[in-house]
């Protein structure tokens, strides 16, 4: 069995999660953020039977879609007298997928 950890955008985790389930796959949902962009994103987590991973990760690849994004960031110049803003465009996502192995899956 594997340890599936899916980082996706809230905007396609009720896509991913619906299309998943209908096909038979348990999702637990987790609310997380972005350590850049410190903003809200979805981490799914699931275990799977080593024999459905490409599946389960067709499914994700499908509904996750990548999107661009505007940062706002600043840049100190003269020593920190004069902020100057800048931005610049990042694309987010599809989907980042961590898969582990599990030593014990156990249902009390
Ligand atoms: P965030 O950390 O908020 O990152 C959002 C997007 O910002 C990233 O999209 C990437 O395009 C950009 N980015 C992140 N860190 C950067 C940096 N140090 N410099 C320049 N650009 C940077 P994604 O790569 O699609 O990642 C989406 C979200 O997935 C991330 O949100 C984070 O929550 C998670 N993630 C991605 N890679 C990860 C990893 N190796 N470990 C843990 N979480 C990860």
């Amino acid at each position: 069995m594997k340890l599936l950890f899916a980082i996706v955008q809230d905007e396609d985790a009720g896509k991913v999660m619906s299309e998943l389930n209908k096909n038979g796959f348990m999702v637990t949902k987790l609310a997380s953020t972005g350590g850049f962009l410190k903003s809200g994103n979805t981490t799914l987590l699931m275990g799977i039977d080593e024999q459905y991973l490409k599946d389960v990760l067709a499914i994700i690849e499908t509904h996750s879609k990548s999107r661009k994004q505007i940062v706002n960031a600043s840049n100190s110049l003269s020593g920190g007298n004069i902020m100057m803003p800048i931005t610049t465009e990042i694309t987010v996502g599809g989907a980042t997928v961590f898969i582990i192995d599990v030593e014990v899956y156990k249902k009390f």
